[in-house]
């Protein structure tokens, strides 16, 4: 007889085993996703391992192991960092601005080595924190800041949270120890949304990316560290036991072979022209980048003669740093505008006083949003640093206290619309205020064009460029408008001969009878999709209920929430808003649903799910939707043994062979028709 603890260490060995195994898919994924740039397979299967590992590891904790990729946020906060002394000093590199100062350095170091000619390495320059890193047979132990470049602090527990940073080195004949110096770097989308939500939690704002990463890794509770988008590109090799490698070359491929991810950015250069064109190319890139660089590194590639090159006090002389201009500069804030977009967002922007910046003219930057404008505490007159990264629009990164002399203005952000006077609404949860007037000019193309469009009002033949031609022309001042053109009006627009004019007048009247659901859903209110008009219609049945309708009555149609409930009050509460809708009315447009005559037996497909598949001859997707939804019947998109029906059309997919498997009955376009005439 087994007994229990016998049973036990067999599932221990199982788990064993299966540990061992998730760990290695694990390094083998993260290696595919981090260093390839190609993972292999859905982050909802990696989870699945990771969730995988971690429940084994909950159950037999005595397998928990330091590497294990489930490790990498542990322990208590610090009370402070450690000091930690470098095996070998972190140099910092001599820079170089101009070609001339990159000829100088090519010359200085041939004459330095009599050997071969000199090939180079170039690659871009993170604008990020450099740290060094310590793995010892494969498992990293050790990390720091670079600190004096002598010593620095260690920072193991927060490095270990960056996921780009392997916990363990993948191949088997790993050097007993290596130190691998890295930049870790935040990308700026990350940045953007860290700076979003601190301004949203009245939080100081980081001024650029780079001190949102030397911020997060002086956190001294690595929670916080790993609740930043934090990234690493490795770019060199420190103290070493037992690699032979001669050139920076084949360090960078070594480190792509044990995981360790280098930037796909850096070329092998034959000589100092080669290399010079490169640092072209990459500045010529440096926009496109999700990651701030302030320039090129060019290094000798011979591990050889960089050793025989030497160091001078603190830089290698092997390697130089290509600064590119500074994005940054100090201008003075004349005015602060607010700006409406097309889809009624308002921007503050500040007008500057004209400065160069990285080659170009800059005279207004953005500052975001309210919750930016108020942590940024931006005031008209001020004297700001401005930044231009990578985005077309510059942006204030903090204005310079020390020069205020009290007369600066503060801006109040408008509670209307400095367009159209119409209110603004911001709602909870967004960093955006918007205008929510229907007829506000600077929203009117983007509202017209959805009005428009193909699931809202269809109206056949009014695209963007016939809608610009009549906004511009001033024929159309609100949706409702449409409805009132005359035709006459209309010859004087571009292309626009007796036959198309007849067309569009004949697709605007068309349009008056389409389902009070679309009207609803056409009239562009925030948050007010298709399926959620569809139920506001059914519920309400008419304009009027639904104008009329409390925030506890929206709230009880399905799909509507408090954010769509407080969206519609707000938009019906505008009267700019209500003249729009009552002037549709006056056109003759549908303000309630009909009650079709045809159906006043009752529904015949009420409660039935009914699937579509083919072309129909007589009937858009849309059209066939709507009928199938006016005889009571729910439309979705795919086939199961729930569903009821399946309309099947020309060219059908592999959905009516799966209703003929499920033995799910099949009709016709006539059958569909049919059911209306019952
Ligand atoms: C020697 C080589 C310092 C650096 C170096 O992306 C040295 O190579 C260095 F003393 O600071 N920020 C890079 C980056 C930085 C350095 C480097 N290479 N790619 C960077």
């Amino acid at each position: 007889m087994l007994g229990k603890g016998d049973l036990r260490l067999d599932r221990l060995d199982e788990a064993r085993r299966e540990v061992a195994s998730l760990r290695e898919q694990i390094l083998y994924h993260d290696y595919r996703y981090y260093v390839l740039d190609s993972p292999e397979i859905a982050d909802a299967e990696y989870d699945r391992l990771m969730r995988r590992l971690r429940g084994l590891e909950a159950e037999f904790p005595e397998l928990i192991t330091p590497d294990s990729p489930t490790q990498r946020v542990g322990g208590q906060p610090l009370a402070s960092f450690q000091q930690v002394e470098h095996r070998l000093p972190l140099l910092s590199l001599d820079n170089a601005f101009t070609q001339e100062d990159l000829w100088a350095f090519h010359q200085r170091v041939q004459r330095r080595w009599d050997g071969e000619p000199l090939t180079y390495v170039v690659e871009p320059k993170i604008d990020g924190v450099a740290v060094s890193l310590v793995y010892e047979n494969g498992v990293f132990v050790r990390g720091a800041t670079r600190g004096d470049g002598e010593r620095g602090e260690d920072i193991t527990e927060n490095l270990r949270t960056i996921t780009s940073v392997p916990l363990r080195l993948r191949g088997d004949k790993l050097p007993p120890v290596l130190e691998v110096r890295a930049e870790a770097y935040m990308d700026r989308q990350d940045f953007d949304e860290l700076n979003r939500i601190r301004a949203e939690q009245g939080e100081p704002l980081f001024a650029n990316p780079r001190n949102a990463a030397a911020g997060s890794l002086r956190q001294l509770d690595p929670r916080v560290t790993a609740s930043r988008s934090l990234n690493v590109f490795f770019y060199a090799l420190g103290y070493s036991e037992g690699l032979e490698l001669e050139t920076h070359w084949q360090v960078l491929e070594y480190f792509r072979a044990i995981g360790l991810r280098v930037n796909p950015l850096i070329e092998r250069c034959s000589d100092i022209a080669e290399a010079w064109e490169f640092c072209q190319k990459i500045q010529q890139l440096r926009e496109s980048l999700t990651y701030d660089i302030d320039g090129v590194v060019v290094k000798v590639d011979s591990l050889a003669a960089q050793a025989a090159l030497g160091a001078t006090g603190r830089s290698p002389r092997w390697a130089v740093a290509f600064k590119y201009p500074a994005e940054e500069a100090t201008t003075v804030v004349e005015d602060i505008i607010v700006q409406v977009g097309r889809t009624g967002a308002l921007t503050p922007l500040a007008i500057l006083q004209p400065v160069e910046v990285a080659g170009s003219t800059v005279s207004r930057a953005t500052l975001h949003n309210a919750d930016v404008l108020k942590a940024k505490d931006v005031r008209i007159g001020d004297t700001v640093i401005i930044r231009k990264a990578g985005d077309v629009i510059p942006e204030i990164v903090t204005p310079v206290e020390s020069k205020r002399t009290g007369s600066e203005r503060i801006f109040t952000f408008p509670d209307r619309c400095p367009v159209c006077g119409a209110e603004v609404q911001r709602l909870p949860g967004e960093a955006v205020t918007r205008c929510i007037g229907k007829a506000c000019p600077a929203q009117l193309v983007e509202g017209l064009v959805h009005f428009a469009s193909r699931g809202a009002m269809d109206i056949e033949g009014i695209g963007p460029a016939l809608i610009s031609q009549l906004v511009e022309a001033g024929l159309v001042k609100d949706p409702s408008d449409l409805y009132f053109l005359a035709p006459e009006s209309l010859q004087e627009l571009p292309r626009m001969g007796k036959k198309s004019i007849e067309n569009l007048m004949a697709a605007i009247e068309a349009s008056k009878s389409r389902p009070l659901a679309r009207v609803i859903f056409a009239l562009g209110i925030r948050l007010v999709g298709e399926a959620a008009a569809r139920e506001l219609a059914a519920h309400f049945r008419s304009m009027a209920r639904l104008q009329s309708a409390s925030r506890e009555e929206l709230q009880a149609v399905p799909l509507v929430g408090d954010k769509i409930a407080d969206s519609i009050i707000s938009f019906m509460g505008e009267p700019q808003n209500r003249r729009v809708i009552q002037r549709l009315a006056e056109a003759g447009v549908t303000m309630a649903e009909e009650e079709s005559a045809l159906l006043a037996a009752g529904k015949p497909l009420e409660g039935k799910t009914v699937v579509l598949t083919g072309t129909l001859a007589n009937h858009s997707r849309q059209e066939a939707a709507e009928l199938v939804r006016t005889l009571g019947g729910r439309v979705t998109s795919s086939v199961s043994r729930n569903t009821d029906y399946v309309v099947a059309g020309a060219n059908p997919g592999s959905k009516l062979a799966r209703a003929q498997e499920l033995g799910i009955p099949i009709l016709s376009e006539g059958d569909l028709e049919g059911l209306l005439k019952e």
